[in-house]
């Protein structure tokens, strides 16, 4: 098959020599990666901090996360095994991802959901694309241990990011970070649920910069001490990766499992990680850290970024733009410094919470006459 002219197709298509594909495989793609790393242009002053922070944009992947990076190479893979059906538990967006891509290549989905505990849009992706969608009386971690043990008894691909080829499409994040800057930032923050994006986003910053033939990192499943997928290095420096939870999930910072984990960020209600020892390899190779906020900390900066930068993520994707700003105040993160934050997931997913933040601030109901409506325009100019 052919295809006409320049377009971008996806992620696999344009770093296939770093994935695990070959030249016959049936790519599943619906265009993912390629976001936008804004720069923010008034946050840094409003904090009086000489900083550049960047945000990847990931809410404009095609299902408004970054799960879709790692669907595309999970589905994929599961499709060429000759898979007819993928499996995953899910806070939401795993969901959304695993429906679309299923839906793409023509085999089943199979989502388990936490009743009531998952936004609104996210339930509508699931529903849409028409996945099988079994809601749980329980939250993600049970419906993540059901799904493993599930795929033992029943023909499913399980597409959460314990399958390794998820995190090898995630890792292209870091690629395209790289290669549009230059170099690599010198923090780069994530918000952390089950720490696979932050184990992936480690591995394709260690594969920019590890010369052909030596260990890339010890977080790779891929990697045996003689990398499959070598390709010559781009950059030499490497970040520190800086991993925040919700204080109501946040096992890393425990330093244990947590059995009812609560947080409005209810993408990051996560409670028993599954990259949990990746996570810590990380955090020693990179020299970073893991720390926790409280919900408010979260909504706080959600709306911040809005409406001082036009950018409007999910709650949970604050987490990653909260804690640098807290870090960068209290001087953890230096001056001078090039720090990259995820925003993981689009505002849009979770209607429900980002009205519920804002209602009585900004939406009034006036009668619709013209003297109400210029009123209303004058007394907040105040003119
Ligand atoms: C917006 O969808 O786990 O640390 O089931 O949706 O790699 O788990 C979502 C995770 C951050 C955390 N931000 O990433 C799921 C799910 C958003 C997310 C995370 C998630 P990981």
């Amino acid at each position: 098959m052919t295809t006409l002219g320049n377009r971008y197709t996806g992620l696999i298509s344009r770093y296939r020599d770093r994935l695990p594909v070959s030249a016959d495989t049936r790519l599943i793609s619906l265009g993912e990666g390629n976001t936008p790393l804004l720069k923010l242009k008034n946050i840094p002053a409003l904090i009086g901090k000489n900083v550049e922070i960047y945000v990847k944009y990931e809410g404009l992947n095609p299902t408004g996360s970054f799960k879709d990076r790692g669907m595309t190479m999970a589905v994929t893979k599961a499709v060429e095994a000759g898979s007819k059906a993928v499996i995953c538990a899910s806070t939401g967006n795993t969901s959304a991802a695993a429906a679309a891509y299923a839906a793409r290549a023509g085999i089943k989905a199979f989502v388990l959901i936490p009743e009531g505990k998952i936004a609104m849009g996210k339930l509508a992706q699931a529903m849409m694309y028409g996945a099988i969608t079994l809601q749980i009386r329980g939250n993600f971690d049970d419906g993540m241990e059901l799904v493993k043990q599930v795929a033992n008894e029943a023909p499913v691909t399980i597409v959460n990011s314990v399958n390794p080829f998820r995190l090898q499409g995630q890792k292209t994040a870091a690629f395209e970070i790289v290669e549009e800057l230059g170099r690599a930032p010198d923090y780069h923050c994530l918000p952390v649920g089950n720490a696979g994006n932050i184990t992936a986003h480690w591995i394709g910053y260690c594969e920019s910069s590890t010369p052909i033939g030596q260990k890339v990192t010890d977080s790779c499943a891929f990697c045996d001490g003689d990398c499959r997928y070598p390709k010559a290095p781009i950059t030499t420096g490497r970040p520190k990766m800086v991993g925040y939870q919700a204080a109501g999930s946040a096992p890393f910072v425990r330093g244990e499992p947590v059995l009812n984990p609560e947080t409005v960020a209810t993408a990051i209600r996560i409670g028993n990680p599954q990259s949990w020892a990746q996570a810590h390899t990380v955090m020693k190779e990179s020299g970073g850290w893991f720390d926790e906020l409280a919900d408010q900390e979260i909504l706080d900066t959600q709306r911040l970024l809005a409406m001082s930068e036009g950018i409007f993520c999910e709650p949970a994707s604050a987490a990653s733009l909260s804690g640098a700003l807290r870090d960068i105040k209290s001087g953890k993160i230096p001056e001078g410094s090039v720090i990259v934050c995820t925003l993981t997931g689009n505002g849009l997913k979770d209607p429900d919470t980002a009205i519920g933040q804002c209602a009585s601030a900004v939406l009034k109901t006036i009668d619709a006459k013209l003297d109400q409506v210029r009123d209303s325009i004058l007394q907040t100019m105040g003119v």
